[in-house]
């Protein structure tokens, strides 16, 4: 995502991460696991279940509420890894982290706590045709609801935004431009930064989608000066359960809550209520506490194997030579940008076999790949595709691991006759 010079990081120790691993010692009928379905969601190293572990075996007790110590060290935790993720994405201060379920409820919150109140006829909703489901179903219910029209930015063959109908569909009646940082089924990254600017300069606020940005590459919200940003923890090394929502103070302050109940209110009369402050006012009931500090270890872990900078950087060159030997497969097609211009996932078709049949071949020798549509059905429906293989790639994958995956797809092809 508008991404720095990459060539100074130190690299990461891919065998000893991959000690770190658990899961990866399994092995999947008879042979090591293969594990090449990252974006859907990663896996957990130690370091992360054994924070979850602690929590549970020594601190178990709900957050803001009791005057007793175990309360006080569970919510001290609590807020720390609010903390760290504050830090990791470089928000301003704590307060603009907002937990979730994932980075799908992240969305929602915005929809429904700034869209119901801000939107009305006449105003309109830029998407792109590249989004995750996540990032087009919540505004499609929500522009029904205010009456306001939801617009896309098409792509192009090749993958890419097309940039040159931004002018038109970027104007003054554009309230809100949520766009994807990377996408799952193309890999493409588009230019976060530009984006927000061109929107900004028409008074539109901007949500960028980052559940698959933020796993695999240093992301920089006052670098972007993006409003929103959403993510998930289980695409980078946390716990399931457990998204962010990072959102501007100013505009946290100014918005609805989302749900209501214990914790996000400040004072309760029979007939009205009084809100909490951010980021408080956004979560409740009782949150997802051990998978809160999961999260939290999560980043810890991804900082202590060298950063993202490090991390981007490994799944360039892995992604760069997945690229090259799939290309060499006959009657493959990969869809999406070149290396360069995408994050370490690659989807593709295969003549006269279907993704199920391939996903289901591969998984017979260990590898685990993702195919259908990836929840992105319009962006396969605009190619006119009707489901695609996806493998994508995480740090701890190995290039061997290239290697049998196209050992197996040639195997699938010999099955299927082709
Ligand atoms: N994509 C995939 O296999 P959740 O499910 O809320 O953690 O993340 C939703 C989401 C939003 N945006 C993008 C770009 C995504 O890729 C995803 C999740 C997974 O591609 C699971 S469907």
């Amino acid at each position: 995502m508008d991404r720095k010079q990459v060539n100074t990081v130190t690299p990461i120790d891919v065998e000893a991460v991959r000690r770190d691993f658990p899961v990866l010692e399994r092995k999947i009928h008879g042979v090591p696991l293969v594990y090449l379905d990252n974006a859907a969601t990663s896996q957990k190293p130690a370091a992360v279940i054994e924070a979850m572990n602690r929590f549970y075996r020594q601190e178990n007790s709900n957050v803001h509420r009791g005057i007793h110590a175990l309360s006080e060290e569970s919510t001290a935790d609590y807020e720390a890894a609010r903390k760290k993720l504050a830090k990791f994405i470089h928000a301003k201060s704590r307060r603009e982290i907002v937990f979730t379920r994932n980075a799908t409820e992240s969305i929602n919150l915005v929809a429904y706590s700034w869209g119901l109140d801000n939107l009305h006829p006449g105003d309109e909703v830029l998407i792109t045709e590249m989004e995750h489901h996540a990032n087009i179903v919540p505004w499609q219910q929500i522009c029904r609801r205010t009456g306001a029209t939801l617009r896309y930015v098409p792509i192009t063959p090749q993958g890419y935004l097309d940039l040159s109908t931004l002018d038109n569909l970027l104007t003054e009646k554009t309230k809100l431009f949520a766009f994807t940082a990377m996408s799952n089924v193309f890999g493409t990254i588009p230019p976060v930064k530009m984006l927000v600017e061109k929107a900004h300069a028409v008074g539109a606020l901007t949500l960028v989608d980052g559940a698959q940005a933020v796993s695999h590459m240093p992301v920089d919200v006052r670098a972007l000066d993006c409003d929103f940003l959403a993510f998930s923890a289980h695409k980078m090394c946390g716990p399931t359960g457990i998204g962010a929502l990072y959102g501007k103070a100013a505009l946290l302050n100014k918005m609805s809550p989302f749900l209501t109940g214990g914790d996000m209110i400040l004072s309760v009369w029979m007939d009205h209520a009084t809100w909490n402050e951010i980021p408080h006012k956004f979560e409740a009931g009782t949150p997802a506490i051990a998978e809160a500090i999961g999260f939290g270890a999560a980043v810890d872990y991804l900082n202590s194997i060298g950063g993202m900078e490090a991390i981007h950087h490994y799944e360039q060159e892995m992604i760069t030579a997945a690229m090259t030997a799939l290309q060499d497969i006959e009657g493959l097609r990969m869809i999406g940008p070149p290396p360069a211009d995408r994050g370490g996932l690659v989807s593709f078709v295969m003549d006269g076999l279907h993704p199920h049949d391939i996903a289901a071949v591969l998984d017979q020798d260990g590898i685990a790949v993702r195919a259908g549509y990836h929840c992105a059905q319009p962006l396969h429906d605009r190619l006119n595709i009707h489901a695609t293989t996806r493998a994508s790639f995480y740090f701890y994958n190995l290039p061997s691991e290239i290697d049998l995956l196209v050992q197996s797809l040639q195997r699938a092809q010999k099955l299927f006759g082709r």
